[in-house]
């Protein structure tokens, strides 16, 4: 049997599966040196200290698209595998922005609480919301689960614009400048990676571009919006709403998003489907299978794709 150290919450269909091959051992129990393989998620990842103490380690699988919470320079240095689980999720990831999206702008959260409150019976019908039809939608990172967003967006009739490091062969306008390509939107859904490269990048500019008639939908991760300068926005109604499914400290949300009426919040559930969840678990455990078997994983990070 290996070793495998759990870090963050399993399944227990996932634990069934692993404990077949391996013994699971937990972060209050476990001796470093035995450990060569780490089963952790994209909010726990594997911190640093931890990764140093694990001299043996050869693989970690992360259950979760984004691995910002894993030192992946010090891995390949290491020659330990990153795994991750791409692809599975994109459409429940882009659901769950179409979500947002569509709430903020029928403003469901408010006119379900005029129903259930009887404001309804007593005060008569609700205000008047936005439509969701040919809006001009900003997608920043057009990667795997942008594009899917892209193409859940077409029964609205959106004008679909983006922003990425790299044009994209695809027919949609490019901009090589974020607050630019701000300017000409209603709404900038974020779905890039977290990590340096993208911290804070939707910054006070962007989301001024944007407008005190524009939509910020995030679900991605908290780094990439800068969110003081979000508050600040939206209270100042330089920024008309928000749609947020991820947060810079989570599981902590400011309480002035939580009170706030133009905000739609959501615990970080952008792939939290049983359907979405089971598959991405499946693949979790099949990376840490498959190296068992063979030395070989199926789903690199890119960065650990030639080990
Ligand atoms: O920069 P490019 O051309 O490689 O485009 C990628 C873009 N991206 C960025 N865009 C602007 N500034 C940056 N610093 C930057 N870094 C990356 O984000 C690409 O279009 C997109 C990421 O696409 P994928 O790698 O296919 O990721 P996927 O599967 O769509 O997931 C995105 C993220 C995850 O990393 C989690 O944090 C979250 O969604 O769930």
């Amino acid at each position: 049997m290996t070793n495998l150290l759990q870090v963050g919450s399993i399944t227990n269909e996932m634990r069934e599966q692993l404990e077949t091959e391996f013994i699971i051992h937990q972060m209050d129990n476990f001796d470093p040196i035995e450990i060569t393989h780490v089963i952790t998620n994209g909010h726990d990842g594997v911190k640093p200290d931890l990764m140093s103490s694990l001299s043996n380690l050869r693989v970690i699988s992360g259950y979760g698209v984004g691995y910002d919470a894993i030192d992946v320079v010090e891995a390949v240095k290491r020659g330990i595998i990153v795994t991750h689980t791409p692809n599975v999720l994109n459409e429940e990831v882009a659901t769950t922005a179409l979500l947002l999206l569509l709430s903020s702008y029928r403003e469901v959260l408010r006119d379900d609480a005029y129903v259930r409150s009887g404001g309804w019976e007593k005060n008569g019908n609700a205000p008047l919301t936005r439509s969701m039809d040919n809006q001009t939608i900003g997608i920043l990172g057009l990667g795997r689960i942008g594009q899917a967003i892209a193409n859940k967006l077409a029964p609205w009739k959106a004008k679909i614009v983006y922003h990425s490091r790299n044009k994209k062969d695809v027919d949609y306008t490019y901009y090589d400048n974020l607050t630019r390509m701000a300017k000409e939107c209603d709404v900038l859904i974020c779905i890039t990676p977290g990590g340096p490269s993208t911290d804070k990048i939707v910054n006070a500019e962007v989301m001024e571009a944007l407008g005190p008639h524009g939509t910020l939908i995030n679900v991605s991760r908290g780094s990439v919006v800068d969110e003081a300068a979000l508050i600040e926005a939206l209270e100042s109604g330089k920024l008309g709403w928000a749609g947020l499914d991820v947060f810079k400290a989570e599981p902590a949300v400011p309480l002035a998003l939580r009170e706030m009426t133009n905000t739609v919040l959501l615990p970080h559930v952008g792939s939290g489907t049983v359907e979405t969840r089971a598959a991405m678990g499946a693949l979790t455990v099949n990376n840490l299978l498959q190296h068992l078997k063979n030395g070989t994983v199926i789903s690199a990070v890119p960065e650990c794709a030639h080990l």
